[in-house]
């Protein structure tokens, strides 16, 4: 039997755009020159050059993420990876990074860590199940490990898998409608786009087992599960490569994920979301079109008809 996993969520169309104090913050991005070479992708060249002015909303009480996370390698329920995650060891940990790039191998993360010192950055998180979160995550430009990697010039897509150990993952061992490893992947052009992190860390200090330790993705614009958790494995692509949840349920899960308030899930709307934290008296929050920042990102998708790459 095949569990749905993402539920349906209520909702009602109540928002409110002031849920979230915000304050307009410039983040330098200060990216070094690109080497993807190809002119394919040189409209990211510009944007990455330049300082991205994005809003950071109020931070999500960090007791609210702790016990609240989607781990579905660990459990199906929310509250369970924060004590099952635990047994991953994470020390050492090394990534393999393969395919169309000049230095592929097998890299110490603590290597990769002191070339490409923390930054922080407070992200809206929004899941695909309607809820979001604010995030004030550490880490750094995915762009810039993949500068030093050198992608070749027939790199098109990146593909990102998670550890898989079924001694420690019950799912590993049963039925599921998720295939394993977990995988994800971007477009090259995404992969470089200065919003894109690897996350090491959150609210200062390292991140949790249950919420990707000791490195995951971040793509802010995307539904959650793009952000792939605890990553040993980045592939260089020349054809677009086969993700966990586009796998399990196509018509579901696109490839591109992008957040959109006027593409419904074909189970629930996306128009709103649940804030975490937010009770009774609380309305629910507007949807926005890449989860707010169109401004940074829209230009990657100018000539795509978003309803069809969903
Ligand atoms: N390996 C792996 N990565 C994953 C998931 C997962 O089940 N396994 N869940 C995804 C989903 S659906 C979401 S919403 C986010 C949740 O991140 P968080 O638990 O840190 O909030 O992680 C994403 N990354
Ligand atoms: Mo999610």
């Amino acid at each position: 039997m095949i569990i749905k996993l993402h539920k349906e969520i209520s909702s009602s169309e109540i928002t409110s755009p002031e849920v979230f104090k915000t304050r307009r913050t410039l983040i330098k991005t200060g990216l070094a020159a690109l080497t993807v070479g190809s002119g394919l992708f040189s409209n990211i060249a510009n944007s990455s050059a330049e300082n991205l002015n994005i809003e950071q909303p109020q931070s999500t009480d960090r007791k609210l993420i702790n016990n609240y996370t989607n781990y579905y390698e660990f459990s199906y329920n929310k509250e369970d990876a924060s004590t099952l995650a635990q047994k991953l060891r994470i020390d050492p940990w090394q990534i393999e990074v393969a395919g169309a790039v000049e230095k592929p191998g097998n890299y110490h993360l603590e290597d990769i860590l002191r070339r490409n010192p923390s930054q922080e950055r407070i992200y809206r998180f929004r899941c695909v199940e309607a809820w979001s979160m604010v995030v004030p995550w550490q880490g750094f430009p995915l762009a810039d490990l993949i500068n030093f990697l050198q992608p070749t010039s027939r790199a098109r897509f990146v593909e990102f898998t998670t550890i898989a150990q079924p001694e420690i993952m019950p799912n590993l061992n049963r039925n599921s409608m998720l295939t394993w490893p977990y995988r994800e992947a971007l477009r090259l052009d995404e992969a470089m786009h200065p919003l894109t992190i690897l996350a090491t860390g959150m609210y200062g200090e390292s991140l949790a087992k249950q919420n990707g330790a000791p490195l995951r993705l971040v793509v802010p614009w995307k539904y959650g599960f793009k952000s792939i958790k605890a990553i040993i494995k980045i592939n260089f692509l020349e054809n677009p490569p086969i993700t966990s949840w586009n796998l399990s349920a196509p018509d579901e899960y696109g490839f591109y994920a992008n957040v959109n308030p006027e593409v419904p899930h074909p189970r629930w709307s996306q128009r709103s979301e649940r804030v975490l934290g937010s009770n009774f008296f609380t309305p629910r929050r507007a949807t926005q079109i890449f989860n707010g920042y169109a401004e940074q990102v829209a230009s990657l998708y100018s000539q795509m008809d978003l309803k069809r790459y969903f």
